[in-house]
């Protein structure tokens, strides 16, 4: 019975993390940043929808920002997931660039969101 009670404890708290704001949003998309790009470094979101980023990074620390999409300086750091809901209000194509000067590769780290 303990041991039922315990497996339950951690399928919720498996659940909970792995759909941090599912009702805030329409969808979800994850980014990892690495030394000299994101990965995915292309995505698709759509206009009036609003998308949770799940931001980490598995190298360095970035830095994440975009005035046309809505998106605060964010700060991607590893071991720990950036929340950004963003809600884009205009169809087109906008690339975002690392913010600050993280290291080798940073002029390549860019993020092209495609809003349809
Ligand atoms: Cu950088």
């Amino acid at each position: 019975m303990k041991r039922t009670f315990q497996l339950l404890a951690v399928l919720g708290a498996l659940a909970f993390l792995t759909f941090p704001a599912k009702s805030y949003a329409d969808s979800d998309v994850s980014l990892a940043a690495s030394m000299g790009s994101f990965a995915p470094n292309a995505i698709e979101l759509h206009a009036g929808e609003t998308t949770t980023l799940h931001l980490t990074s598995t190298e360095g620390v970035h830095w994440l920002k975009s005035d046309d999409l809505g998106i605060p300086m964010t700060t991607i750091r590893p071991g720990s997931i950036a929340t950004v809901l963003v809600t884009p209000k205009r169809a087109g194509t906008y690339v975002l660039h690392c913010q600050m000067f993280c290291g080798p590769g940073h002029e390549s780290m860019t993020i092209t969101v495609t809003v349809v």
